[in-house]
C-alpha cells in the first residue's frame, strides 16, 4: 500500500522534529518539550511506520533499537587509524612537550585545545552523506569491532547529522562513557540482585556497549563526547582543531563543554590545575587532560610517532586506585538496619584524599572478593562516592587469615541479623529498639500517617535518643510533662500539648498501629490489608509463613504455552462442554498443541468443574507461591514473621498495649464481623463438600453464625474445607493448596468453644 503524500510529509516532519528534540535533550542537555510530548510525537511516527513500513528509514528515531542480537561482532577497519596518546606526568614534561612543538614549528608561542581526558571507551562513528553508517571500537587502532547496532541506541549519537556543510564522508572519534551517577545506580542494582558489579565506570561502559544484544545496551544510559576525527572526504573541517570541534557541535554531535583554547605551556598547566580542582565534582571519570595543537596544518606537519600523534599529549592525574592493607573488617548498621561490611584500612592517600575506610557493599561481595583482615587490597575512590575495595592482591596474602563471616547478632543492639531469601542485604532485626535505627523508627512511629503525634519533631527525637530518655516508642508514653519540659527549647506549654497529643494518639486504628511498627515493606496499604484480614494484633503476631503464602503445585506436563492455548480456546468457545464425556477425555480431544491425555487428566482432577477451569489463570497451571493477602508476597511475609519472632519487638508491643504504659487501643471490629468466643470463624472463608449428617443449608447457616463466609469452590483464598463423607475432588484440591480440612466433629467442638482451628498454626 503506497502512502498518501500527506502521510509521507507528516512522517518526514515528525522525524525531523524528533531529531531536533533528541539533540536538545541528549546533546545540549536543554530539552524544549516534556518527555510526554516527546513520547506522543514518537508514537505518532511509530504508528505511521507500522501502517506504511516503507516510511521506516534507517535514520528514523524509531530505529535506534532495531537490530537482533548478533552471534559475534564483525571486524571494522578504520579508514584512518585510531591513535593513543603520549603521557606527561608532571609540569616539566608538559614544558618539554611545548618546547619540542615550538622548535619543530619554529614558533614563539603555540596555542592548544585543552580538554578533559575521559576514561571510557574510544569509538569511531562513520557518517556518509550525513547518515550514521557504522560505529566501531578502537580495537588495535587499525581494526576494531563493528558495534553499529549498539552505538545507534545511544541518544547522544545522532543517526543523521544536523544542518549542512558536513563532509560527504566523516569519521568522528570520541569516548563513550557511563555518567558516574548512572554507574552508581547500575552498581547498586547489580549488587541488590546478587550480581558481581562492574569494577569501574570504564568497565561498565565497555561492558554495556560490547553487548551482542543491542537491547541491553539501550537499557544503559551511555553517552558520548566527541573530540576528534579520522577520515574526512568531500569537505573539510576548517583550519583549526577548535573550529572543527565547533563544527562537530553544530552538526549535532556532543562535544565537551570544558574544551578551551589555551596558550603555551603555562596555559596548559593552568588548565590541568583548574580541571583537577573540579575533578571530584564532574559527573564522569577522567584520568587526565589532553592538549592538542590547535592549528590543523601544524598537526599535519608534526605527524606521528609509532602510535601517538606528535601534536598531542595527555597530562594525567593521580590514579583513583591505590594499594593498602586491611586492618579489620567490621559491620556497620545503617538507619534502615542494613548491616554493611566495612574495611578498616591502613590510611592511604587516594588522589589527594586520605582513605581509611572502604565499603564492601554486602557479605556476598566480601566472599566474592574474598577480602580478609591482613590482606593487601586495591581501593578506589571516585568523585563523592564512598571509597570501595576493588580487589585483593592475592600474592600478598599473609598466612593464617580467616574468611569473613556475617555476624549472627547486630553489633549495635545484639538482635538477630536476618537475611531475607533472595536479598543481598542482611539486616538487624532490632527495628524499634536498635540504637542505630532508633531515630528513624521513632520518626516513623510518630509521623502523621502512623500514630500522628503532633509536636514531636526530628530535633526533639534526637535529644530524647541522645539523652537516653527514649529507647523505644513505648517510652514516649511513659514520660511526663516535666520530663519533656526539661528538654532544650521546650516550653511548659509545648510539653503539655505534646503529652496531650500522645494521650490522643492512644486511641488509634489497628492499621495505623501496624503501619507505625515500621515492619520492612509494610506500607499503609499493606497495613490496612493486614488489619482487615487479621482483625486483631495477636493473630497477626502469631501468624506463620503459611498463613500468608500458599505453595500451589503446578500441573505436571503443562507449560505456559499449552496453558495459554487451552484458556484461549475455552474463552473462544464459551458454550462448549464435555457433555456426557469425562472432562479429561474431552480436554485431551480438543486438539490443543502439547496437551497430552495424562496432563488433561491432571487438569480435570484440579478443576473437576469446567466453569472453575474457565476462571483459572495461566499462573495456576505453572504453580508457585501465592499470597493470601493483597500485597503480602513471600518477601513481605518473611519480614512480618521475622519482625514478630523477635522477642524485643514483642516486648515493645506489650509495653505499647500495657494500660499502665502505652495504653494503646483501637475500636473493636464491628460486632457483626467481630472475632470473639462466639464467632471463632469471623473473617474466614469456608467451603463445604461431601455428604454431611444434616442438610447442607443447615450446616451453612451454622457456619455463618460462627462468622464464616461460605463459598462454593476451593481457592487460595479458602481458609477451611468442611469435608463430609466421600469428599472427592474438592478435598484433593484443598489438600494440594494447603487448606485446613475440618470434619463435622471439629465443627461441633467449635460451637462449644472446645476447638480452635488455628491452634495448630500458632
Ligand atoms: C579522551 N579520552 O577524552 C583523545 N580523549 O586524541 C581526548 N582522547 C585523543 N582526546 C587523540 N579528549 C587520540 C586520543
Amino acid at each position: 500500500m503506497s502512502a498518501p503524500p500527506e502521510v509521507v510529509e507528516r512522517a518526514a516532519a515528525l522525524r525531523s522534529e524528533l531529531h531536533h528534540h533528541n539533540y536538545r535533550y541528549y546533546v545540549l542537555d536543554d530539552p524544549e518539550i516534556t518527555d510526554a510530548a516527546y513520547d506522543r510525537l514518537f508514537r505518532e511516527l511509530q504508528a505511521l511506520e507500522q501502517r506504511y513500513p516503507q516510511l521506516r528509514t534507517p535514520d528514523s528515531p524509531t530505529q535506534r533499537v532495531g537490530a537482533q542480537p548478533g552471534e559475534r561482532f564483525a571486524e571494522a577497519r578504520h579508514r584512518v587509524p585510531m591513535l593513543s596518546l603520549g603521557n606527561a606526568r608532571d609540569d616539566g614534561a608538559v614544558r618539554d612537550f611545548d618546547r619540542r612543538i615550538r622548535k619543530d614549528l619554529d614558533a614563539d608561542v603555540v596555542t592548544y585545545v585543552a580538554e578533559p581526558k575521559l576514561d571510557g571507551l574510544a569509538i569511531s562513528l562513520l557518517y556518509e552523506d550525513g547518515v550514521l553508517v557504522r560505529g566501531a571500537t578502537r580495537g588495535d587502532g587499525s581494526i576494531g569491532e563493528d558495534v553499529t547496532a549498539q552505538v545507534r541506541t545511544i541518544g547522544a549519537v545522532p543517526l543523521r547529522l544536523r544542518g549542512a556543510g558536513w563532509p560527504r564522508l566523516l569519521e568522528v572519534r570520541g569516548e563513550v562513557y557511563l555518567p558516574l551517577a548512572a554507574f552508581e545506580r547500575l552498581k547498586q542494582h547489580m549488587l541488590a540482585s546478587g550480581h558481581a558489579p562492574f569494577k569501574n565506570p570504564r568497565n561498565a561502559a565497555a561492558g554495556s556497549l560490547r553487548q551482542l544484544d543491542p537491547a541491553v545496551t539501550a537499557a544503559r544510559p551511555l553517552t558520548m563526547f566527541c573530540y576528534g576525527f579520522g577520515a574526512v572526504e568531500g569537505g573539510d573541517l576548517g583550519p583549526t582543531q577548535s573550529g572543527a570541534l565547533a563544527a562537530l557541535r553544530d552538526w549535532g554531535l556532543r562535544v565537551s563543554p570544558e574544551s578551551r583554547v589555551v596558550t603555551g605551556a603555562d596555559g596548559c598547566i593552568d588548565y590541568h590545575r583548574s580541571i583537577g580542582a573540579r575533578r571530584d565534582g564532574l559527573d564522569y571519570e577522567i584520568d587526565g587532560v589532553v592538549f592538542k595543537v590547535d592549528d590543523l596544518q601544524a598537526q599535519r606537519a608534526l605527524g606521528f610517532r609509532a602510535r601517538d600523534p606528535v601534536w598531542a599529549i595527555a597530562y594525567k592525574y593521580p590514579a583513583r586506585e591505590e594499594q593498602t592493607i586491611v586492618r579489620s573488617v567490621e559491620f556497620q548498621v545503617g538507619r534502615t538496619g542494613a548491616v554493611t561490611p566495612v574495611a578498616r584500612l591502613a590510611p592511604v592517600d587516594v588522589a589527594g584524599v586520605t582513605v581509611a575506610n572502604a565499603t564492601l557493599h554486602n557479605i556476598d561481595e566480601v566472599h566474592r572478593k574474598d577480602v580478609r583482615a591482613g590482606d593487601t587490597v586495591i581501593v578506589r575512590r571516585a568523585g563523592d562516592v564512598i571509597p570501595e575495595v576493588v580487589a585483593v592482591v592475592d600474592a600478598l596474602r599473609p598466612p593464617d587469615t580467616e574468611p569473613v563471616r556475617l555476624p549472627a547478632q547486630c553489633p549495635v543492639c545484639g538482635a538477630d541479623v536476618i537475611r531475607a531469601e533472595g536479598e543481598a542485604v542482611a539486616r538487624c532485626s532490632g527495628g524499634l529498639t536498635c540504637a542505630a535505627q532508633r531515630r528513624s523508627a521513632l520518626k516513623h512511629f510518630v509521623s502523621r500517617r502512623a500514630m500522628d503525634i503532633d509536636g514531636l519533631g526530628d530535633k526533639l527525637i534526637e535529644q530524647l535518643v541522645e539523652q537516653g530518655m527514649v529507647r523505644d516508642p513505648a517510652d514516649l508514653y511513659a514520660l511526663t510533662v516535666e520530663d519533656y519540659a526539661g528538654l532544650e527549647r521546650m516550653a511548659q506549654k509545648s510539653a503539655q500539648n505534646l503529652v496531650q497529643a500522645l494521650a490522643r494518639s492512644r486511641r488509634t486504628t489497628l492499621s495505623r498501629l501496624i503501619y507505625a511498627l515500621g515492619i520492612r515493606e509494610v506500607g499503609e496499604a499493606t497495613a490496612q490489608a493486614l488489619a482487615a484480614h487479621f482483625r486483631d494484633l495477636k493473630p497477626l503476631m502469631t501468624a506463620d509463613l503459611d498463613t500468608f503464602i500458599v505453595d500451589v503445585p503446578g500441573i505436571e506436563g503443562v507449560g505456559e504455552k499449552t496453558a495459554t492455548a487451552l484458556l484461549a480456546w475455552l474463552q473462544q468457545h464459551p458454550d462448549a462442554g464435555p457433555g456426557e464425556q469425562p472432562l479429561a477425555d474431552w480436554l485431551a480431544g480438543l486438539g490443543i498443541r502439547g496437551l497430552r491425555p495424562p496432563a488433561a487428566a491432571r487438569i480435570a482432577e484440579r478443576w473437576p468443574d469446567l466453569a472453575a477451569l474457565r476462571r483459572a489463570q495461566v499462573a495456576d497451571f505453572l504453580g508457585g507461591k501465592r499470597s493470601r493477602i493483597e500485597g503480602v508476597g513471600p518477601v513481605v511475609a518473611a519480614h512480618i514473621v521475622s519482625f514478630f519472632a523477635q522477642p524485643h519487638n514483642r516486648a515493645v508491643i506489650d509495653k505499647l498495649l500495657d494500660p499502665g504504659i502505652g495504653g494503646i487501643t483501637w475500636p473493636a471490629p464491628p460486632a457483626a464481623e467481630g472475632v470473639g468466643a462466639d464467632r471463632p470463624l469471623a473473617g474466614k472463608t469456608v467451603v463445604i463438600t461431601g455428604t454431611l449428617s444434616r442438610p447442607r443449608d443447615a450446616v451453612k447457616a451454622q457456619l455463618e453464625r460462627l462468622g464464616a463466609k461460605v463459598t462454593g469452590s476451593v481457592s487460595t483464598k479458602t481458609h477451611y474445607l468442611l469435608a463430609g463423607a466421600d469428599a472427592g475432588a474438592k478435598r484433593a484440591k484443598a489438600a494440594s493448596l494447603g487448606v485446613k480440612i475440618l470434619d463435622e466433629e471439629d465443627l461441633t467442638a467449635l460451637t462449644q468453644g472446645a476447638y480452635a482451628p488455628d491452634a495448630g498454626d500458632v
